[in-house]
This record gives C-alpha cells, structure tokens and sequence, in this order.
C-alpha cells in the first residue's frame, strides 16, 4: 500500500498539468464560427482556402493581411442578410454576380456577415485589390486582346445574340450609344456570368477583370477611385487595363447593373 501510494502521486502531478496545458492550447487554436468550431482556420493557402459557413472560399494575398474571397459576392449569399436591390434588366440567376448593389449595402453585408461569424469582413481597399490583381498590364498578362474565355467583357458573343437581348444590351451602354465589342474575343456570356466561370489569376482569385465592377473600401467623396476591375460591358483597351478606375461620378448610393463587391477576411 505504501509503495502504491508513493507511485500514485507523481504521476498525478505529471497528468494534471499536461491535460490542462493541452486544454488550454485547444482553445487558443480554435476559432468559433456559426456555433462550430475549425482548428487554426485562417492558415488558409491558396490550395487549401479558408472556407466560411457560407461555403465562400478565401485566399491570401502576399503583402497584406488579409484573405481575399475567391469569387464576387454572389445574388444568393446577397439574398440571405434579408436585404434585397432592384433586379437588372437581364436574367440573373442565384450563382451570378449580385448587382445595383450600392456602396452603403456592400458595406452593410461585410458588417452583416462579421457579426454572423464572429470575424472582420470588408470591402478591399485599394492597394489590397491592387496586389491582388498583379502587375501585368491586363488582369489576364500584357497582350491584347485578351485570349478568349480568359474574362468576361464585352466581346463577339453579342454578334449572335437575339433581337430580344440587343434593346437591353443599349439601354446599358449609355443609353443608346453604338456598341462596340472587342475583336478577335469571345467569352459566351452576353450578361454577368456565374461566378468563377473562368480560370482564376495565380494567386487562385477568379473575375477580378470583367463581369462586374467592384466597390473597394475607401470612399473618397466625389472621386473616381472606389471600383476597379472592369464589366461584362468594357471593350476599350485602355480601360481594361489593371490599374484602370471608373471615370463617371459616383456615389455611396449609386447602384447600376455592372457594379458589385467582393470582400476579405481581416487575418
Ligand atoms: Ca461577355
């Protein structure tokens, strides 16, 4: 019985604190999301992306401290804050781009979706959408025009378009002025295109050129600096360019059928 119980005990001193030790490490690797838990869940790599409760996949982007969602937030995941914008002009369906989505409701959503998680969400700002891009010319490399089905702009496919898609397709440029497509260029979607229908940059990012323009975070009143990335709509090559902003005055509340957002993961 004596030799029991002078065994016992120093094994107990061992056990005790190596089970608390480990619990304790447990809990500061884990981060609680929508009631769940991921171990160490933004070490996110862009072969293994950080995936949230709305299966939104993120991806760093080297030089900042962010992850930078994959895809253009979408008309569903849009849908499930419970706010709504006036549907375009052309046949959406859930999986594309959501659109007439101002600068105050892109924000919003961020906000609504960081209090979900329990994270910071946001709109990029300018230099994170800048390194996100690249350093090309183009968001597809420095040649133009773009090789075919490497974005969504505004090329040949409008050629075979129906009767019916021809009065909306002007009423968007401008209200009737003559529209050009960019020669030697296809991408098969006349509208916005489901997300991620083309190959991503090499950082794993799709869409950052074309389908729709996007808000960034910082908004400077009055100025021309608060979306990037081109639309469905572009066909001048000096506006597709990477570095290339909106030149038409917009606002906070300004929503047309070619602006939408993305968003980032705060790390
Ligand atoms: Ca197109």
């Amino acid at each position: 019985m004596k030799f029991r119980q002078m065994s016992m005990q120093p094994f107990t001193l061992r056990i005790v604190p190596g089970l608390f030790l480990a619990a304790l490490l447990l809990t500061q690797c884990q981060v609680p999301t929508g009631g769940r838990v991921q171990p160490n869940s933004l070490a996110a790599t862009k072969e293994a992306p950080f995936v949230n409760s709305l299966g939104m996949k993120f991806v760093p982007v080297p030089g900042t401290q962010i992850l930078m969602c994959t895809t253009e937030t979408t008309v569903s995941q849009y849908r499930l804050s419970g706010g709504s914008v006036p549907p375009p002009e052309f046949p959406q369906d859930g999986n594309h781009p959501v659109v007439n989505v101002d600068w105050n409701q892109s924000k919003a959503w961020c906000d609504w979706l960081s209090q979900k998680e329990g994270r910071k969400y946001r709109l990029p700002t300018e230099s994170e959408w800048k390194k996100a891009i690249g350093s090309a010319k183009y968001p597809w490399g420095n040649s133009w025009p773009p090789p075919n089905y490497s974005g969504n702009y505004s090329g040949q496919e409008w050629r075979n378009c129906s009767e019916d898609d021809l009065p909306v397709f002007y009423k968007i440029w401008s209200g009737g002025v003559k529209m050009s497509l960019i020669g030697g260029f296809s991408d098969n979607h006349l509208y916005t295109a489901p997300v991620g229908s083309y190959a991503a940059n090499g950082l794993g990012i799709h869409d950052l050129g074309g389908n729709v323009w996007e808000w960034t975070m910082h908004w400077i009143p009055e100025s021309y600096e608060s979306r990037y990335g081109g639309s469905f709509t572009d066909f001048d090559r000096d506006y597709m360019t990477s570095a290339a902003r909106n030149v038409a005055a917009i606002h906070r509340t300004t929503k047309q059928d070619e602006i939408g957002f993305r968003c980032v993961l705060v790390r």
